[in-house]
C-alpha cells in the first residue's frame, strides 16, 4: 500500500501461495474481501503492518480499504 492506493492494483498468483500486503505509506489502511474466493479480511494496518493470506482456490479476489473510495484490488489466482 503506497499513495492510497493497493500496489500492484491486480496481482497474478497460484494456489498455495502466500500474498503479503505491507502498509508502506502514511494514513492507516486496511485488507477487506469483497468478492471470489473468501479470506478473512484484516484489521485496521497502521503504517508498517503486514497482513498475509494463504491461496487456497483459484479464482479471482476482489478487495478494497474501506477507509479510502476508489483504493481496490484484484489478485487472480489460478491453480
Ligand atoms: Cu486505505
Amino acid at each position: 500500500m503506497k499513495n492510497i492506493a493497493f500496489i500492484p492494483k491486480v496481482a497474478q498468483a497460484k494456489v498455495g501461495q502466500t500474498v503479503q500486503w505491507v502498509n508502506d505509506d502514511a494514513p492507516a489502511h486496511n485488507v477487506t474481501y469483497v468478492g471470489g474466493p473468501k479470506f478473512t479480511s484484516s484489521s485496521l494496518m497502521p503504517p508498517g503492518a503486514k497482513f498475509s493470506v494463504k491461496l487456497t482456490q483459484p479464482g479471482t479476489i476482489r478487495y478494497v480499504c474501506t477507509i479510502h473510495p476508489g483504493m481496490t484490488g484484484t489478485i487472480v489466482v489460478t491453480k
